[in-house]
């Protein structure tokens, strides 16, 4: 162990800031938090890449969930920090915020919790061991104990002069992830493929080295019109191109790729310095503002609607689009909730005039195009119309009132919407011992019918005029789309209760995708759950134990005596339990264990859902299966 400078001091004191108060700096230290921990490390790699050094990088999950991550950029100077008298390396990896400021000039792109750092990884980590190779040398220094460097940087061997780049390894710390220190593959794949559409070239390879080795490589040459290819692959695209706009006006980079479908509804994603802006922001004001004025000024001048007729609304010209909004900034604000919003007022007009002049052109130059995607936001616009005499009609028949519309609703005692719950419920043979099973008091029973309608494939009159929806409308007590009023909802938590089988997936999708559409503010403010029913019963003698996963049940069998005759079997549906059991291991408010659904589950659900649009039910399941990533990790 080295011996402590008085910077050694002010460093380890700062390190300590972080580990007392780790949420504040990667969110919590839950399998979130445990997993920005690789992210941190990586957009250090991808930084290098957009700085345009880097074309490669690699990360491995290693046995024991040793995490490395590898780029081909320059490598870490390897020098000392004038400022700190300690090495670049050590600079970087012990005191706070040191980041690009130690990194030289180069176009440094980081975002929201992301850009805290390598030293708060290196803060809440067992150890962290980096090495560099530059100047046909392997450079190499280790951190232990959440921090403490132990030897000064070193050459430990020769490398060919060709090899450039940094590889950091590291090993979260048990002791402050004490919930998991388990990497999920498809987290950090899904992540990973979406950096890797939003740096075209970019070379990403992700390796699970800890059972039978699993592997993915994603680059993406077309960058984010690939990304709409995905999103759009199962629907019709009415016109032939993925329009694709890019441009730079002060330093700030524009990428935007677009295509209309056959669906209704608008699936726009916006990305500031490859950080999903869920919550919008002025490069996603700016581009919505041009596309409405463009269409609008397209339409007119080619006569497709007169002067003084009335104009496209923005909902009208996002009917059935599907589009990538990226932004790199140097110096991005993020505002909002969940600091998902971009707030740098000056991108507003940026991004629209990189926008407008691109789809003008486009439009111009691809006149049977633009004829097709004018008569498609006219159809949306007359559909609007329409749609709002078919809601009016609904209500003025007392369509969505309480009474007439409840369905098969049993609904709880209490009217205190701030302690009630409704269960949603697929099937009957689930609703029977759920309607047994529950808090009469508090809990309200839903049932559902199987599949609820697909929302992706239909306008507001048609769901409107869905049974089933009605019923759920009805039930949340908050009206829908003008009319929606949080202010009423009559249930404190609206509780998704499916099978945890693929049809149970399927649902929760479906009903997620619901959500999302018409009624966001509502999983916002955290009224959406999921319950997790069991997914293994263990019996020995007359003792049942149900367990949620593999590993709780794996701890459960170690707490049995040697000898112990036992028996597992995998629970297939919520109605092979009786009313009790689903009380005692789904339902009840001590035992139960609840996924509060976030809008990022929604978005993805909505995303996976999109990809998953096939007219055939079967390679949809095997899809559903093999890859539905988001909704397998609401099963944890
Ligand atoms: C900074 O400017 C001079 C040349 O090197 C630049 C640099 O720091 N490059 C760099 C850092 N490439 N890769 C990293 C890096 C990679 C990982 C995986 C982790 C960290 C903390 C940095």
């Amino acid at each position: 162990m080295r011996e402590y400078s008085d910077s050694d001091i002010q460093v380890l004191e700062g390190l300590e800031a972080v580990k007392k108060r780790p949420g504040m700096y990667i969110g919590s230290t839950g399998e979130k938090g445990l997993h920005h921990l690789v992210w941190e490390i990586v957009d250090n790699a991808v930084d290098e890449a957009l700085a345009g050094f880097c074309d490669d990088i690699e990360v491995i999950i290693e046995k024991n969930n040793i995490i490395q991550v590898r780029d081909d950029g320059r490598g870490i100077p390897t020098g000392i920090n004038e400022k700190t008298g300690l090495s670049t390396v050590e600079t970087i990896f012990t005191v706070l915020h040191a980041g690009g400021k130690f990194g030289g000039e180069g176009y440094k792109i980081s975002g929201g919790l992301h850009g805290v750092g390598a030293s708060v990884v290196n803060a809440l980590s067992s150890w962290v061991e980096v090495k560099i190779y530059q100047n046909g040398n392997v450079y190499y220094q280790k951190f232990e104990n959440g921090g403490h460097a132990t030897e000064d940087i070193k050459i430990i061997d020769k490398c060919s002069p060709e090899r450039t780049g940094t590889t950091v390894r590291f090993k979260a710390n048990p002791e402050i992830f004490q919930e998991t220190t388990s990497y999920n593959y498809d987290i950090l794949a899904n992540r990973l493929r979406e950096i890797a559409f939003l740096n075209k070239d970019l070379r990403i390879i992700l390796v699970d080295e800890r059972e039978e080795e699993k592997r993915n490589q994603f680059i993406y040459e077309g960058g984010i019109v690939e990304y709409v290819q995905l999103l759009n692959k199962n629907k019709k695209g009415i016109h032939d191109d993925i329009i694709y706009i890019e441009g730079t006006e002060d330093n700030v980079i524009m990428e935007i790729a677009m295509q209309y479908n056959d669906t209704y509804n608008s699936s726009v994603y916006s990305f500031a310095n490859n950080i999903n802006t869920y919550e919008g922001g002025s490069h996603e004001e700016g581009v919505k503002r041009a596309l409405t004025r463009v269409i609008n000024k397209y339409a007119k001048t080619a006569k497709f609607i007169k002067d003084n007729d009335d104009g496209l609304l923005g909902e009208d010209v996002r009917e059935g689009l599907t589009m990538i909004i990226s932004c790199k900034h140097p110096n991005p604000q993020f505002e909002g909730q969940t600091k998902t919003k971009l707030g740098n007022v000056e991108v507003r007009k940026i991004s629209d005039d990189i926008f407008s002049e691109g789809l003008e052109r486009f439009l111009l130059e691809n006149p049977d195009q633009a004829k097709i995607i004018i008569e498609k936001c006219l159809i949306a616009s007359r559909a609007r119309v329409a749609a709002k005499k078919a809601r009016e009609l609904t209500i003025r028949k007392g369509g969505l009132d309480l009474s007439s519309q409840l369905g098969k609703l049993t609904d709880c005692i209490s009217k205190d919407p701030t302690n009630t719950e409704m269960f949603i419920v697929e099937g009957d043979s689930a609703a029977g011992p759920a309607k047994q099973g529950r808090d009469s008091e508090t809990q309200a029973v839903m049932p559902i019918r199987g599949k609820i309608l697909n929302v992706e494939k239909s306008r507001l009159d048609r769901v409107l005029g869905n049974e089933e929806i009605r019923s759920l409308i009805s039930a949340f007590g908050t009206g829908i789309g003008d009319e929606f009023d949080i202010n009423k909802l009559r249930y404190n938590k609206i509780i998704i209760m499916t099978d945890a089988d693929v049809d149970g997936s399927h649902i929760r999708t479906l009903l997620l995708t619901f959500f999302y559409r018409y009624f966001k503010p509502l999983i916002e403010k955290g009224h959406i759950y999921a319950a997790q029913p069991p997914l293994y019963c263990i019996s020995h003698g007359k003792t049942k134990k149900y367990v949620i996963n593999e590993k709780e049940r794996d701890e459960y069998l170690s707490t049995l005596p040697e000898n112990t005759k036992y028996d597992i079997g995998r629970m297939k549906g919520l109605g092979e339990m009786d009313a009790i059991e689903l009380r005692e291991t789904t339902m009840h408010k001590d035992t139960r264990q609840l996924v509060k659904i976030h809008l990022d589950d929604a978005i993805a659900a909505d995303e996976t859902f999109q990809i998953l649009m096939g007219e055939d039910v079967e390679p949809r399941r095997k899809f559903i299966e093999e890859n539905a990533i988001y909704v397998k990790n609401l099963d944890v």
